[in-house]
């Protein structure tokens, strides 16, 4: 009977933590890394933003194409590691993006949908 209950508290910690990652404290902002760079949509889905959070001499950027066009816009991180992102609101809402590294040879790049 113990053992059960043993169980059934993992278990039961196990679908919290699975809850908590469902469901982040900021729902809004659907959010991508590269490590700890990221790329972000805000929840209005035109407002981005690019964080280059490594101090590792490799510049960040987001790319992100917008409903209705095929192109793939740039948001780079001027200033590098230093604090603060680069941003950019757009006129159309973001449909998929990816946070990308200008690491050696081909950037390495990890993207997401926006729902
Ligand atoms: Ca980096
Ligand atoms: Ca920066």
């Amino acid at each position: 009977m113990r053992k059960f209950a043993q169980a059934a508290a993992v278990f039961s910690a196990a679908g919290t933590l699975m809850l908590a990652a469902a469901m982040p404290a900021n729902a809004a902002v659907v959010r991508v890394f590269e490590g700890s760079d990221y790329a972000s949509v805000g929840d209005d889905k035109v407002w981005v933003e690019a964080c280059d959070m490594e101090n590792d001499g490799n510049g960040v950027y987001g790319k992100f194409q917008i409903y209705g066009s095929a192109t793939w816009y740039k948001v780079g991180d001027s200033n590098g590691s230093q604090g603060g992102c680069g941003s950019r609101t757009f006129a159309n809402r973001v449909i998929v993006f990816y946070v990308c590294e200008d690491d050696i040879g081909e950037d390495t790049c990890r993207g997401k949908f926006v729902n």
